[in-house]
């Protein structure tokens, strides 16, 4: 019943940022989810007899691969596989059932905020036993074996009913399917104030998330509709389809728009929340307001005791170092930790097992906690309405009130989406060879304080992590950054972020760009980004 398949290997298997991603042509080339799944199991030891989780964000190609997927963990031993039904699991609620359940680890099908269809994207990636995305010992040893596979083992059997729930046998190996939702929707209760976010609600709070046709429907529906009583209807393109209903399933001022637009018209609602394709990003706004994913990690810090699972308060925060340094004064302030490590929530895992950080966030639109090892896009909603709840103020009155406190980190990131790979390389190296120069040089009023190409030392396993972005830091707080993006799947991408910090609560109501122009004139005539990519401006801007 086990055929031992001979192949051949692909040498394109390296996981980026998260994972393998891939458009679907390229995984759909005969062996090749097969020889990256093999290749994650033959990089692990010891799970004989035991158990793996698996699911996906419902896009298309997601049913074919958990097939394959539970017929080979089936081949490689596992005593039980868990699955969603329908092959749905949110990232956050597979982060939440692995460790719940204590599985050994997850497969997680998805390519998060990238378009799905035939010819768009999709993604394989491991989660370890605490949760969250395999670390990089374990990313480097998939990708060695991926290049010299030569055979994978799969159990020869029919495909699993992957919508009913129950407990089936394939191959000797238990699989139960679940309900993707249950779990995910306990944990939340846990830990916020549900009743205060009801009563928010019903004092006539208007609350609306748009799920983008993507995996955080059915969670949004049973939390907001059904749990907090906000009408039906809240929750917005909330079937979870293949191709997402055609959206681009990214949380930012580009994709989410409509919601933005809606948001701010006078009589639309006064709070609006998006997520991505596979539910860990999220985009808070609120009338007059929308939140910058730095600011909301530091608010959500700030705040963090009016939430019953926070109450006792929290131990550090941990941002990636291209994320706004406004949570680093909270953290001042509690007198707590905070850590900076670089763009990829794996990077947290260490941190939040070893209790030295317990939120953590990136400007990617990604915030979470202690709670898994993923961020959580509906997390961030509830902490949201947690907050507005417990300080009876809207969106806009609590931004406000924490940068008079805090100051105001200006903050923006800029993309230049599919760029020749080359020329993006190019421009990194060149950037690398001036580091030593810069010091101390003056761009208009803006001193070069330090540059360096940024180096994480993980304080909890001593591992370190290099080349993880060009920073340029300016006397005054301000700075910017570059790197190339790892979640892409055509060319290159660019990012270029840039932050100016103003403790002068006079000057904290300037448009971002117009309080960001002179560092982003400043980025472009050091990097020569313009001459060296032929763009004259940005792809999209958030
Ligand atoms: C992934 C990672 C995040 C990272 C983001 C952007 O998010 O999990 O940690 O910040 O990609 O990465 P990059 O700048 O390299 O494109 P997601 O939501 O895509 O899984």
């Amino acid at each position: 019943m086990i055929k031992t398949v001979s192949t051949t290997p692909f040498q394109d298997q390296k996981p980026g940022t998260s994972g393998l991603r891939k458009k679907v042509p390229v995984f759909a080339q005969v062996n090749y989810a097969e020889n990256f799944i093999q290749s994650i199991f033959d990089s692990l030891e010891d799970f004989a007899g035991q158990t793996l989780v698996i699911g996906g964000d419902g896009r298309y190609y997601n049913r074919e691969v958990i097939q394959k997927a539970i017929k080979m963990a089936a081949a490689a031993g596992f005593g039980k596989v868990m699955v969603g039904q329908g092959g749905i699991l949110s990232t956050p609620a597979a982060s939440n059932i692995i460790r719940k359940y204590k599985a050994f680890g997850g497969i997680i099908l998805s390519a998060s905020h990238n378009p799905g269809g035939p010819t768009e994207d999709f993604g394989i990636k491991y989660n370890i036993g605490n949760g969250g995305p395999a670390p990089e010992k374990i990313t480097d040893a998939i990708f060695a074996r991926s290049k010299v596979i030569d055979t994978y083992k799969i159990a020869e059997v029919a495909d699993l009913d992957l919508d009913a729930i129950g407990t089936f046998d394939v191959a000797g190996m238990t699989v139960e399917v679940i309900d993707p939702v249950a779990d995910y929707v306990e944990l939340m209760e846990q830990l916020f104030d549900f009743p205060s976010i009801r009563a928010l609600i019903a004092s006539g709070v208007n609350v609306v998330i748009d799920s983008m046709g993507a995996v955080t429907g059915p969670y949004a529906r049973q939390i907001l509709e059904t749990r907090l009583g906000a009408p039906e209807g809240s929750v917005r393109n909330a079937v979870p389809l293949p191709d997402f209903g055609g959206h681009h399933p990214d949380p930012n001022l580009v994709h989410a728009k409509e919601l933005y637009d809606d948001v701010m018209s006078p009589d639309g609602p006064h709070f609006g929340a998006a997520s991505d394709g596979d539910g860990d990003r999220n985009m808070i706004v609120g009338k007059g307001m929308f939140v910058t994913p730095s600011d909301s990690l530091a608010i959500i810090a700030a705040n963090a005791t009016v939430a019953p699972g926070y109450a006792r308060g929290i131990a550090g925060i941990a941002r990636s170092m291209p994320t706004s340094a406004a949570a680093d004064r909270v953290a001042e302030k509690l007198k707590i930790g905070m850590y900076e490590t670089p763009t990829g929530w794996k990077f947290f895992g260490n941190l939040l097992d070893a209790g030295k950080a317990t939120v953590c966030g990136e400007e990617s639109f990604g915030t979470g906690s202690d709670h898994v090892r993923e961020k959580d896009g509906l997390w961030a909603v509830l902490f949201w309405l947690n907050i507005m709840a417990a300080r009876n103020e809207s969106v806009e009155e609590i931004v406000k009130s924490h940068w008079a406190e805090y100051g105001r980190n200006y903050y923006s990131r800029h993309d230049y989406e599919e760029v020749d790979s080359d020329a993006a390389n190019l421009l990194i190296i060149a950037l690398r060879d001036k580091l030593a120069t810069l010091p101390g040089q003056s761009f208009g009023a803006l001193k070069v304080a330090t540059a360096d190409d940024f180096a994480y030392h993980d304080p909890i396993d001593g591992s370190v992590s290099k080349n993880q972005g060009i920073r340029i830091l300016f006397e005054g707080g301000s700075r910017v950054v570059f790197r190339l993006s790892g979640t892409g799947t055509s060319g290159a991408t660019i990012r270029v972020y840039v932050e100016r910090y103003e403790p002068d609560a006079s000057r904290h109501a300037i448009d971002t760009q117009e309080a960001l122009a002179d560092l982003i004139a400043v980025a472009d005539q050091i990097s020569d980004l313009r001459k060296r990519t032929g763009r004259d401006k940005p792809t999209v801007i958030t």
